[in-house]
């Protein structure tokens, strides 16, 4: 998978370099390139924010220094490159992290990882000219995200939650593809408790079921615990009727 960023602080990104993700880009299936936005700003200060039309509170993001950014990562394919990959080859993704997007979700982070090219375009201060999204619909797939119902000063955190949920779903970049289904959220219910050596620790005792080598009573136990869980802290994530404890037919 091809990821581009735009930010003015590509420093944010060096984390990449390392972990499940840097081994990824070694190994070459992620191919990330960061780009600062103050690179296409040509004034004197470098300037890519400006007083907000109709007047308000902070600064908005120009629209000249974004268009020229994407146009560097959007460019139109040249004729050769048109034959090569044919007319039909998928447009890449841009993804702008923005309070007033679709929450991102575990669903999405799957389905993003199944796409060739993703663009993140990382904003600060009161937001990036509405235009910046309006132009770039003419020549890609744009989707506004949000991590949740919170603010952060900048796009950049919300990115790095992405690329870490789509990246450990690209196939390879796991070592064990068996340890991405027994998670939170991969089966619609939070995790079941885990628990390693010793079977005893501060007077604190591993569940007896878990050492008693009865597999059939260990899952069900761990599915029993996913959904008190569940119940307990994310009634949200249960279909309606299923909130409260079974009762018999
Ligand atoms: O996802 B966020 O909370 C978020 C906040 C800001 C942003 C982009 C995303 N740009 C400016 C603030």
């Amino acid at each position: 998978m091809r990821i581009d960023i735009v930010t003015i602080f590509p420093e944010f990104f060096d984390v990449l370099d390392i972990s499940l993700l840097g081994k990824a880009r070694q190994s070459g299936l992620i191919d990330l390139g960061v780009r600062n936005l103050r690179d296409h700003a040509h004034d004197r200060h470098r300037t890519v924010d400006d007083t907000p039309y109709g007047g308000g509170a902070g600064m908005v993001m120009k629209p000249e220094p974004w268009g020229e950014a994407l146009d560097g990562i959007l460019r139109p394919r040249t004729d050769a490159e048109y034959a090569t990959d044919g007319a039909d080859a998928p447009t890449p993704l841009v993804i702008f992290p923005s309070p007033a997007g679709e929450v991102f979700t575990q669903a999405m982070a799957r389905e993003l990882a199944t796409e060739e090219h993703l663009v993140f375009g990382c904003g600060r201060y009161e937001g990036i000219d509405q235009r910046v999204f309006d132009d770039t619909a003419t020549r890609a797939r744009v989707r506004l995200v949000s991590l949740g119902d919170y603010v952060l000063n900048g796009g950049e955190v919300a990115v790095m939650a992405m690329i870490e949920a789509i990246g450990r779903l690209i196939p390879g970049v796991v070592g064990n593809p068996e340890s991405l289904v027994q998670e939170s959220h991969e089966n619609g219910l939070l995790e079941y408790p885990s628990y390693t050596k010793p079977a005893e620790w501060r007077g604190h005792e591993v569940p007896p079921v878990l050492l008693s080598g009865n597999h059939g009573a260990i899952a069900a136990w761990r599915h029993e615990q996913q959904l008190e869980r569940t119940r307990r802290v994310r009634p949200d994530l249960l279909p309606p009727e299923s909130t409260h404890a079974e009762s018999a037919p």
